[in-house]
């Protein structure tokens, strides 16, 4: 099984909980661009709008201003997958115009009525997130009976959906959205279900670098920076369990840590 492909994270958000404002300015995030893609990141994933917990929705003008000219950017000066990290399906198709081949919905198309048919329009790679409800409410006391079954029924049905609007099945991915509305023990329920998750054909994009949950686990890590052992954690356990990808801050930690459990089982 080949080592999971490594998508780099930049938000150009100044509320990002992992590293909110920092790549807010347009230098900034286009020298994190280069650094990233220098480390050996596979794809990179542009986000306009925070979806931690409690964040407030951004406007669409501001998230276009946030993200497409930075795409454009990176695409004078690398042929790699940039992938845009959006609900909204104006941004999406601004984001493939300026060369972007992935929309990464983190509301599955489901948040706004057109995106369906604008994901198919589009063409590009679509990656389906697990979601329960919204961003700013999903953490108050999520409830599943059966969270793998609900999620794994969330997505194929996603799928459907997103394939009856004339999206190709080659171009679905799916992602179970670590932390969207998810206890500690929900999340470990579904990293252990991932080969369920992937037993499905369609390739699985994991994001868990630098989540909440690792500090529900070490209490220490409260600082999002400090969560770097728990992220290389899940995605070494992420890469076993057969992910497609993994959606990750720290580039390079991850990519020497993939490698050295791939040498080993080798
Ligand atoms: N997690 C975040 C954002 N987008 N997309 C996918 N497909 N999967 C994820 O797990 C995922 C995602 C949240 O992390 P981050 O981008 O670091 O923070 P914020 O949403 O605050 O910008």
């Amino acid at each position: 099984m080949p080592p999971p492909l490594v998508m780099g994270v930049i938000n150009v958000t100044p509320d990002s909980f992992s590293d909110g404002g920092r790549h807010l300015a347009p230098e900034n995030a286009l020298a994190h661009a280069r650094k990233l893609i220098a480390q050996g990141a596979d794809i990179l994933d542009i986000g306009g709008e925070s979806t931690r917990p409690g964040a407030e929705p951004v406007d669409e003008a501001e998230e276009l201003a946030r993200t497409v000219p930075l795409i454009a950017a990176i695409r004078a000066e690398s042929a790699m997958t940039i992938s845009i990290d959006t609900m909204k399906p104006a941004v999406a198709r601004a984001a493939v115009a300026a060369g972007a081949g992935m929309w990464n919905d983190v509301s599955a198309l489901r948040f706004a009525p057109d995106a369906p048919a604008v994901a198919a329009e589009l063409g590009c790679q679509v990656v389906l997130m697990h979601m329960l409800g919204e961003p700013r409410t999903m953490q108050n006391a999520p409830v599943y009976g059966d969270v793998i079954a609900e999620v794994e029924a969330f997505l194929l049905a996603r799928a459907e959906a997103a394939m009856a609007a004339g999206v190709a099945r080659g171009k679905i991915w799916f992602d179970p959205g670590v932390g969207f509305g998810k206890t500690l023990e929900h999340n470990l329920a579904l990293l252990r279900g991932l080969p369920r998750l992937a037993s499905h054909g369609f390739p699985v994009l994991l994001g868990a670098s630098r989540k909440r949950f690792i500090a529900a686990i070490d209490p220490e890590a409260r600082d999002p920076a400090d969560r770097l052992g728990g992220s290389l954690a899940v995605a070494l356990a992420g890469a076993r369990a057969g992910v497609a990808a993994v959606r990750v801050h720290d580039v390079r930690e991850t990519r020497q840590a993939l490698a050295v459990q791939a040498a080993i089982a080798d």
